[in-house]
């Protein structure tokens, strides 16, 4: 599989001609050295104190993107506006007993510590990351969904090919993902995978509700040719910018290192959100752009 190429961000966070050529082609943009040294070690204590915070035994939610299986589950649906941990699927034994350590056995936080944890809020209202959205289109960038995505060593599970619209519609599509290394992702242990320029076929899938009922509707078939899929290798501090309609996934890590991210998703309030979106927030958690503290 080919490796993606990989520009050196701007000090402040704008684009310049190759990179907006490269994302009008590629529908992402690899952008090496955005986050510092100092910024991931913030983020990385702050995940640390958290998961030690968390107790296990409060939940045992098992989150599996391949298969949405969880999407009966009221703790998932209702994680949009709170922080909540969701755990791999093999990090149970068959008597439901976490077999390796909590550390290990997390597969997200998510989806809204960019909103209700100070430490994370700051790492995403970045004044370059609004630069950069600006620079993309967004008019109005609404911060919607916060993620840190484990990948544990051996167990980190695959996150089969999506596109971010899938989950985070608008009309037209928005929704555009900001995916930091916080550890470096290569072909070893799971990196992100795209279809180069796959962004402007049709979005293929919604994952939507239909009264209560959260499934995921088919709306095209794709027909992702995955010979042409390409590595997003990511050194530690990489941002990946991803389109809402490219076609992306990681395949599961059976490597002994882990390749911690975070995810945020923004979308642009000047377009409509849809109603029916999985994800929901509180009447007093109105959704905030980059300079709303
Ligand atoms: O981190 C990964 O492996 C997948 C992340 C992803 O698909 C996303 O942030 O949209």
């Amino acid at each position: 599989m080919k490796i993606a190429a990989r520009f050196a961000a701007s000090d402040d966070g704008h684009l310049d001609e190759a990179m907006h050529s490269a994302w009008q082609r590629d529908g992402f943009l690899v952008l090496e050295n955005f986050k510092s040294p100092d910024d991931l070690l913030e983020l990385r204590r702050r995940i640390d104190t958290m998961v030690g915070d968390f107790d296990p035994e409060s939940v045992r939610t098992i989150f599996s993107t391949s298969e949405q299986s969880h999407a009966g589950d009221a703790y998932f649906r209702e994680s949009g506006d709170k922080v909540r941990f969701f755990f791999e699927a093999g990090a149970f034994g068959e008597t439901g007993e976490l077999n390796v350590p909590k550390r290990r056995a997390l597969n997200k936080i998510g989806h809204a510590m960019h909103d209700l944890d100070p430490v994370f809020s700051r790492f995403c209202r970045d004044p370059k990351l609004a630069a950069l959205a600006g620079d993309l289109g967004l008019a109005d960038p609404g911060l919607i969904q916060s993620m840190v995505i484990f990948k544990q060593p051996r167990i980190g599970g695959e996150v089969g090919m999506h596109q971010d619209a899938t989950f985070l519609y608008t009309e037209p599509v928005s929704a555009t993902g900001l995916w930091f290394a916080l550890e470096d992702a290569d072909r070893e242990n799971g990196c992100l995978v795209a279809l180069p320029g796959a962004h402007r076929g049709p979005l293929a899938e919604r994952f939507r509700y239909h009264g209560d009922d959260l499934r995921m509707d088919q709306l095209q078939d794709p027909n992702w040719d995955e010979d042409d899929l390409v590595a997003l290798e990511a050194p530690a501090g990489t941002l990946v910018v991803l389109h809402g309609l490219l076609p992306h996934g990681s395949a599961p890590n059976s490597s002994p290192r882990s390749r911690e991210a975070f995810a945020l998703h923004v979308y642009d309030r000047a377009f409509e959100w849809s109603d029916d979106n999985w994800l929901r927030r509180s009447e007093d958690m109105p959704v905030r752009g980059f300079a709303d503290q």
